[in-house]
């Protein structure tokens, strides 16, 4: 027999020193009843932000910054370049005449297009022309750099899983052979041609866990939404939502990271809703507020509004409201962890 110690606190203090610790101590906190999130609901005012935003072309090239992010820090995680705890969030600017120079990374990206009009991205070989409310991939592993040969600032929001691949320690990263802009080897919009017309190539063999196609067009998302309008009674938790798929899986365009439009008319309120997937969300159009646990901000086009996990929340539209978002559903149904509750 083992003589037992003097206390337990004395016992907690002596197993330290074998890297050792107990459960009993933590097991509460770590394993809870209910999702319980540190991150704070937030609103950015684009009106508010966008001076800032331009002022950094006075502060760095494009060029020397690699890419010209102003990141979202969620209130209670400053320095941790967190919009939530899985999820990036920044707006990037490249200014009149600049390229910001070509990568690849095991992190993916999704573009949600703010300002600006012509801007290319260009991923794996194909140019993407960018305009407001388009939704632009950049999957893992893919070359791409930005250009913009237009007279106007051009400005997008950059969402990355990024914190998903430093939870896993799996990041890798790499130039390409120098710092000029990737000649194109694809067609412009080839990929949308291709894949994005309810046809694909007799011989394509499906492989990528990623949507083939780069660019989902405003104007197409736009249409599907309104015909859906005339088609059926607005959804109580959620107005009119669509998700953007893969069209080869019907899985999530990019597998890491969900994104959404929906569209509410003039007045409609949605049902308090809650899930376990922190969300992003950016109105394109409209005006209105949503309503986080006891905090309601009004928002209007281009501003930025997080919803933390399991938090309830409605949105409210003042005129006919279109809003883009991004969340870690898709992971999350992936690993089974995903629960909702309307
Ligand atoms: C990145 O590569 C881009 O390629 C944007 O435009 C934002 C944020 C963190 C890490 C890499 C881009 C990024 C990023």
């Amino acid at each position: 027999m083992i003589a037992p110690p003097a206390s337990r606190a004395e016992y907690v203090r002596r197993i330290r020193d074998q890297h050792l610790a107990p459960l009993w101590d933590v097991l509460g906190g770590l394993v809870t009843a209910e999702p319980k999130t540190v991150i704070a609901p937030y609103r950015w005012r684009y009106r508010e932000i966008r001076p800032t935003l331009l002022e950094s072309a006075g502060v760095i090239t494009a060029k020397e910054a690699e890419r010209r992010v102003l990141v979202f820090e969620n209130p209670n995680l400053p320095g941790e370049s967190k919009i939530t705890n899985s999820l990036f969030g920044g707006f990037q600017l490249i200014m009149p005449g600049e390229v910001a120079p070509p990568h690849r990374h095991i992190q993916a990206a999704l573009r949600f297009i703010i300002e600006g009009n012509g801007a290319y991205t260009l991923v794996d070989g194909e140019r993407t022309f960018m305009k407001p409310g388009d939704f632009v991939i950049t999957p893992s592993w893919t070359y791409h750099d930005h250009g913009n040969n237009t007279n106007d600032p051009m400005v997008w929001l950059d969402g990355l899983d990024m914190h998903m691949v430093r939870l896993f320690e799996a990041s890798f990263r790499e130039g390409w052979v120098n710092e000029d802009p990737i000649e194109p080897t694809k067609p412009e919009y080839d990929s949308i041609h291709r894949y994005g017309a309810n046809l694909v190539p007799v011989d394509h063999k499906h492989t990528a866990k990623t949507s083939p196609i780069f660019s989902y067009p405003y104007d197409r998302t736009r249409e599907a939404l309104h015909a859906m309008t005339r088609a059926e009674d607005p959804s109580p938790w959620f107005g009119y939502k669509m998700r953007y798929i893969n069209p080869l899986t019907g899985g999530d365009a990019i597998p890491t990271m969900s994104t959404f439009m929906q569209l509410l008319p003039k007045g409609y309120e949605t049902k308090p809703y809650r899930a376990t997937d922190s969300t992003v969300f950016v109105p394109v159009e409209g005006t209105g507020t949503t309503t986080v646990g006891n905090t309601t901000f009004d928002w209007e086009p281009h501003d930025v509004i997080v919803v933390p996990s399991w938090m309830k929340y409605t949105h409210k539209a003042s005129e006919d409201a279109v809003i883009f978002s991004y969340s870690d559903r898709g992971p999350q149904e992936l690993l089974g962890f995903w629960r909702e509750e309307r």
